[in-house]
């Protein structure tokens, strides 16, 4: 095709829902050649305190959240401004809307606007070029075309709390990954399995009421103590006829920013200092099967990412979320000062995808880990499993195999599969038996 047909025609920007019943903004991208991409922006609960900033409307429609004057935004004023740029220039056109925007924290237009066009803009690209999504994100990535694909490792989040469920635990998520699978589907049907067993269980100890799920699709019944659900994750495993360790790891968002007050902790209603908190961590994982520990600290609380980093980054993930919300400032000072060792990419934690591969780059660099996650309040887009592969970073965080906005990005997963010539899968221990 000729240059002019990958140049950006026009845009349109629409509301639609969120799995919170929020609206939130879609954006479709249309070039002269008459590709069109469409993206969808998700949205958090417990965000940190460092994130791009969404407008939102304020006043009385969906109580505050209506996105009409970031429509505005994008009509007027990103609109203009892109129209006309070469679709394939994806960081030109990200850089373009940094400067509109102005700002250090996307506040202007709002980091809604700016991420909805960007990753239209992938997609639009990729459509013109007639390349499914994550082979054109391996290229912008990578700089060459694609050979061995990785299907990232599912972190599925089977029991919420915090302020994803209404447990009552602070610790806000509990996953699986089926670490000794060959495969995605193979990973996946496992995941289902323990999943289903678990609510099993739960209704059995905790009645019918146990089958209700939380925001991202796990279950989520009053517990008071941690074990208490590592223990019921654990024995899901192992009545599914999988073996914790070897089939099965557990993973961590402790999201901890959520109960830090006044230098304290407050996990299971018991105060404790960053020391004692360390220890609590440190216990888990010498009991449990867990290779990966989020957010174990407030964001601010670069003392103890450090210790905790010191006592077990050797042993397993300590991952910053909040901590480092896609920033590559954040990252920098983590690397320099060791506070973890794995980047949560979250896109709309920094608004564009130029800036969110800027951060997956510096990490993989630097030798952390990198997972590619949704967010709380998603959308049925798929971005992020393309993003994954793409990248290939080889861990996804996409919730329980529970809900359409979970299973939407699990399913297209299932399909990027299928279409691979040799897919990898990135599961780390059947090879070691
Ligand atoms: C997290 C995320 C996603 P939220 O803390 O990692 O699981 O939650 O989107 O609410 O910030
Ligand atoms: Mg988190």
């Amino acid at each position: 095709m000729e240059g002019e047909g990958f140049r950006i025609k026009g845009l349109k920007a629409r509301w639609i829902l969120d799995s919170r019943g929020n609206p939130t903004l879609e954006v479709d991208v249309y070039l002269n050649s008459g590709a069109m991409g469409r993206a969808s922006v998700p949205s958090g609960a417990s965000r940190g305190r460092y994130e791009a900033l969404e407008v939102r409307d304020g006043g009385k429609p969906f109580h505050g959240k209506g996105v009409s004057k970031a429509i505005v935004n994008i009509k007027e004023k990103v609109a203009p401004s892109i129209k006309g740029m070469n679709a394939l220039k994806q960081s030109e056109i990200d850089w373009k809307m940094i400067e509109l925007d102005g700002t250090e924290n996307k506040s202007r237009l709002g980091a809604n606007s700016i991420l909805a066009v960007s990753l239209a803009v992938c997609r639009a690209a990729a459509e013109a070029l007639k390349k499914p999504l994550y082979t054109y994100i391996h290229e912008l990535f990578h700089g060459h075309r694609g050979e061995n694909y990785i299907l990232p490792l599912p972190l599925s989040n089977v029991f919420n709390a915090g302020k994803h469920g209404g447990g009552g635990l602070e610790i806000q998520e509990f996953m699986v990954a089926p670490v000794g699978a060959e495969t995605f589907k193979e990973a996946l049907r496992w995941t289902c399995e323990v999943y289903q067993t678990l609510r099993d269980q739960l209704v059995k100890k905790y009645g019918p009421l146990a089958r209700n799920v939380g925001d991202e699709g796990g279950f989520s019944v009053p517990v008071k103590k941690v074990k208490d659900v590592l223990d019921a994750l654990t024995a899901s495993i192992e009545e599914s006829g999988y073996l914790p360790k070897k089939d099965f790891m557990l993973a961590i968002d402790a999201a901890a920013s959520e109960f830090y007050k006044h230098g304290k902790y407050s996990v299971e209603s018991k105060e404790l200092s960053l020391s004692e908190l360390i220890d609590f961590y440190v216990e888990l994982i010498d009991e449990y099967p867990v290779f990966s520990l989020e957010d174990p600290f407030d964001q601010d609380d670069w003392d103890g990412f450090i210790e905790i980093t010191k006592r077990i980054g050797g042993r397993i993930q300590i991952v910053g979320d909040d901590h480092l919300v896609t920033n590559v400032k954040r990252l920098k000072e983590s690397i320099e000062r060791k506070s973890c060792n794995s980047l949560l990419l979250k896109v709309n934690q920094v608004g564009t995808l130029t800036e969110a591969m800027e951060a997956a780059r510096l990490a993989l660099n630097n030798n952390y880990s990198v997972i590619v996650s949704h967010r709380s309040g998603e959308t049925e887009d798929s971005f992020i499993s393309d993003l994954a592969v793409g990248l290939g970073t080889g861990q996804i965080k996409a919730g329980a195999p529970s809900r359409g906005e979970r299973t939407a990005k699990y399913n297209r997963l299932l399909r990027i599969e299928e279409i691979i010539e040799k897919p990898v899968f990135a599961g780390f221990t059947r090879k070691n038996r």
